[in-house]
């Protein structure tokens, strides 16, 4: 079929319609997960990424297996996007021994590195130098992999963010830095952090640049990814994505968020990621009532079929906690 005209780096309609079912896929895997923190069968904390799916998709779709993420604690749609299947990821939010870490840490700290992504560390802003020193190594080995490397607004004000922007300009490494500005860092406003609107004019510091775009457009931010990624692969460097935001949910499921008012929320679920693309999708007739239930009722077996599959998965066996450990 013939590309959509409109857009730069031009997606087909089976590559619009992949990016509907990523955003589905992912929306319902927090959803569920959120449902099973309440039923008490999901015990690690849940830091859901429910209303900021479009950055993930956006950012991951289009991605090569060589390239590298580093998700970070909201962002689990990268790894289904990277090729853990939902099996996987559902045992390991169960702790089971079938999850990627096998039982043996908390949800939020496995990494694949076959897959390309990396291990996320509790200590915000932590991943930017890790996520730096990776696009070190894929220019010294002269390959054209690229980091993508997420955080919080709220990571931006730690001293780690800063030396991983200056290091990366310095030395022009292919990394994308991708803010997913979601307006809160647990509970403090981001007018209570930064003097500055933008995170994105903190690139300019460092000697590339930044852009502030709608996190909540799945389009642009696939757009603004592809246009970094092609910079970066030919060597031209870093450059800082700003998606401005925001979580539908507390900032883990154990958080009820009463640090903002109903009205902000619901302003922010009329701006929903998803209706807004399946509108636009339907418009061009690429999605018709039949095809988006028919994706809703592939994305829901999948989903079924993952926590069954996790719930009947064995725990891990206590004599095997500190196997695969190395000091
Ligand atoms: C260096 C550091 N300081 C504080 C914390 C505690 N903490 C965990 S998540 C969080 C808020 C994170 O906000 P942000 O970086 O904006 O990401 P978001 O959770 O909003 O996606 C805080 C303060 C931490 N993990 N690491």
């Amino acid at each position: 079929m013939a590309p959509i005209k409109r857009t730069k780096f031009k997606l087909t309609p089976e590559q619009l319609l992949e990016m509907f079912y990523w955003l589905k896929l992912i929306r319902t895997f927090d959803e569920r997960l959120s449902i099973l923190v309440r039923q008490g069968k999901v015990r690690s904390g849940v830091y859901t990424g429910i209303g900021q799916e479009a950055i993930i998709v956006g950012t991951c779709f289009g991605l090569r297996k060589e390239d590298f993420v580093c998700p970070l604690h909201r962002d689990l749609g990268s790894f289904l996007m990277k090729g853990v299947d939902a099996r996987t990821m559902m045992s390991q939010m169960f702790g089971k021994l079938t999850g990627l870490s096998k039982g043996r840490d908390s949800a939020l700290h496995s990494g694949v590195t076959e897959l390309g992504i990396f291990g996320n560390t509790s200590m915000l802003g932590a991943n930017l130098p890790v996520a730096a020193g990776l696009a070190l190594t894929f220019k010294m080995e002269q390959t054209d992999n690229v980091v993508v490397a997420y955080f919080g607004e709220g990571a931006s004000n730690t001293g780690d963010f800063h030396e991983a922007l200056n290091f990366s300009g310095v030395q022009r490494l292919p990394i994308l830095f991708v803010c997913e500005n979601n307006q809160y860092a647990y509970s403090v406003p981001v007018e209570k952090s930064m003097a500055i609107d933008d995170v994105a004019d903190r690139a300019e510091s460092y000697g590339f640049d930044g852009v502030s775009i709608n996190g909540n457009d799945v389009l642009a931010v696939y757009q603004t990814t592809q246009g970094a990624l092609a910079r970066a692969r030919a060597g031209d460097g870093p450059t800082l994505i700003e998606c401005k935001t925001y979580r539908w949910h507390g900032h883990s499921e154990h958080d009820k968020a009463f640090y903002r008012t109903d009205e902000e929320l619901a302003m922010w679920k009329s701006r929903d990621p998803i209706p807004t693309f399946t509108t636009y999708l339907k418009g061009l007739k690429t999605l018709t009532d039949d095809k988006a239930a028919e994706i809703e009722a592939r994305v829901k077996q999948t989903i079924d079929d993952a926590v069954a599959f996790a719930e009947s998965s064995p725990d891990p066996n206590p004599e095997d906690a500190v196997t695969d450990l190395y000091a």
